[in-house]
């Protein structure tokens, strides 16, 4: 079957680039691992699982007419809200009959004389299309569980990212969470309210922040609703994908009483980088960032009564906000109950998991269920995943051998015609994930404009402009303090990954501002050519 494009994901990505290609009078077909819409929505419904980012920031915003019906219940969207939002718009825009449920991509191998995508599915479908966009998702694919003896457990195991649809009563149960991530710091409030007893094994804490989450009530809704285009807008030209001051005082140029008050402010804000926010130079300056780190373990053990497990759940190894923080209802109150336990991993690292349980270095503890709480191969795994040939057989995955090469994240030198959504080297999981989809989305929608208007067949990433960028995303991430972590970001969760800082954090506004720049150029630092150039070239 031949299309125009064909799109992988049928997450909020997918269904925006359908939704907009086939406006654009382009056919396009989407295919989709899962049985249902929503991407990361459909895969992670854990007990506790919701956004923390703010649903009003966290919702489409290209048709104003949905943005004003669709009403949110509260601060923060849970997992079963988000998914039914994901529906509706399924439903609204007709996307279902362009999109293939249950259809895992394989492979996929750019053919040079004729200028197709060969896309074959695990299934053994094949598919042809003009273009090729990966709109996979940056957390989509769990990193293999790395423990020992995994597979040796006689009760129950299940992986955060992957949790079965009809929910799982811990009721009566012994529970294991592995983990402290933001996966971990959401669900464990939950399962300790069911569970007659939790342990709780962690290897890094994390620092985490009251999401102060709350329902939403009308004058609310109406006052945001009454402002929503202004409220875009400013998101767009944010930092993050949300809209937010600029503050560039440092932290050490106020009083200890003005950072405290800042602090405070941001921690009763309960949003994820109002505190970060607080002061220019969290980021960028140790010295800046420890007086923030010192009120985030002050607040941790000022909730946590026992002082040694309040002292293990402070985190020191890495600067604050340099691994994603995460927001949580009532996290390190949960280790003040009598059946919860802390486990230290760095004191007592896990050696295995045994038949009964999970066996640290000094004992054994035995469980009914096991969580694994334990993350994904973040930015890259989804796109090495499916076996992806460019020019000359070039496979992607050897390409990226040493860590992901892209120009702006949206294109790659040796991949023609395909496009990656939130891919490396844009700004993705360092804003809100739904700024940055709309914004890759339609740049690519309006490139194929471009090309329809001038007759191009193939569009190409230059070797030249990807090396500027990847060493301009590489200098942006140096002058922080980003890469002092082992985070996810770096690359460092996945053994043997190698260690390179994978989103952008040149700032949403910025970024935007380049691919615009990029556009307005003619798309400057890509190369095009028509269908007949190729063939000659090729011969
Ligand atoms: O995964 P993580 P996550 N033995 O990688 C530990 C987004 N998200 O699923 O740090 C023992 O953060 C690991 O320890 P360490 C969000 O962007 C968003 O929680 O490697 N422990 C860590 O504690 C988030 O950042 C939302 O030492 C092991 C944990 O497992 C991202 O997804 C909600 C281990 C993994 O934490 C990932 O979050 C949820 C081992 N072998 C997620 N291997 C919202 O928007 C790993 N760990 C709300």
């Amino acid at each position: 079957m031949h299309h125009d494009v064909i799109i992988v994901g049928a997450g909020f990505a997918g269904m925006y680039l359908l939704h907009k290609l086939r406006t654009a009078g382009y056919t396009a077909q989407v295919l989709e691992a899962g049985d249902g819409v929503g991407g990361t929505w459909y895969w992670n419904r854990y007990p506790g699982a919701r956004c923390d980012v703010q649903s009003i920031d966290y919702s489409f915003s290209f048709d104003p007419a949905l943005e004003q019906q669709w009403q949110w219940s509260e601060k923060y969207a849970t997992q079963p809200e988000i998914l039914r939002y994901a529906n509706h718009v399924a439903d609204r825009y007709d996307l279902r009959r362009d999109i293939r449920f249950g259809t895992r991509v394989k492979q996929a191998r750019f053919d040079e004389q004729r200028n197709v995508w060969h896309i074959e599915s695990a299934n053994g479908e094949v598919f042809t299309a003009q273009f090729y966009v990966m709109a996979t998702g940056c957390l989509s694919v769990p990193k293999d569980i790395d423990i020992a003896g995994a597979e040796r457990f006689c009760g129950q195991t299940y992986h955060t990212a992957h949790w079965p649809h009809e929910g799982v009563d811990f009721s009566g149960k012994r529970v294991a969470v592995i983990g402290t991530g933001s996966s971990a710091v959401q669900s464990i409030p939950l399962i300790a309210a069911e569970a007659s007893q939790l342990t709780v094994f962690q290897r890094t804490p994390a620092f985490s922040l009251p999401a102060a989450n709350r329902p939403l009530d009308r004058y609310e809704i109406g006052a945001i609703k009454a402002n929503y285009r202004e409220h875009r807008e400013a998101a767009r030209h944010s930092a993050f994908g949300v809209p937010m001051p600029i503050v560039t005082t440092s932290a050490l140029e106020v009083s200890a009483e003005q950072r405290q008050r800042a602090y405070q402010a941001g921690w009763d804000g309960g949003t994820l980088n109002g505190m970060l926010q607080s002061f220019g130079d969290l980021l960028l300056n140790q010295a800046a960032n420890d007086t923030a780190a010192d009120f985030m373990r002050d607040k941790i053990r000022a909730i946590v009564r026992d002082p040694a497990t309040a002292e293990t759940l402070c985190p020191y190894d890495f600067p604050f906000g340099t691994k994603r923080p995460c927001l949580d209802t009532r996290y390190y109150e949960t280790f003040n109950l009598p059946h919860v336990e802390l486990v230290d991993l760095r004191k007592t690292p896990l050696t295995e998991i045994s038949a009964a349980g999970v066996r640290t270095s000094d004992r054994e503890r035995a469980f009914d269920a096991i969580v694994f709480a334990t993350g994904f191969d973040a930015m890259t795994g989804a796109l090495v995943n499916v076996d992806i040939r460019g020019v000359d057989g070039l496979a992607l995955k050897e390409k990226w051998a040493d860590g992901p090469r892209t120009y702006l994240g949206l294109g790659i030198a040796g991949f023609p015609n395909m496009f990656t959504i939130t891919g490396p080297g844009s700004p993705s999981v360092m804003s809100n994930m739904m700024v940055s989809i709309e914004q890759h989305v339609d740049w690519i929608a309006a490139c194929l404009d471009f090309m329809r208007a001038h007759g191009h067949d193939r569009i190409e990433a230059s070797s030249d402009a990807e090396a500027a960028w990847v060493e301009h995303v590489n200098q942006v991430a140096d002058a922080t303090l980003f890469p002092k972590a082992n985070s996810w970001y770096m690359g460092a969760n996945v053994p043997g990954k190698p260690r390179v800082f994978l989103p952008y954090i040149g700032g949403v506004g910025p970024y935007r501002q380049k691919c615009d720049e990029v556009a307005q150029a003619g798309y400057a630092g890509f190369r095009f050519a028509a269908a007949a150039e190729v063939a000659r070239s090729a011969g």
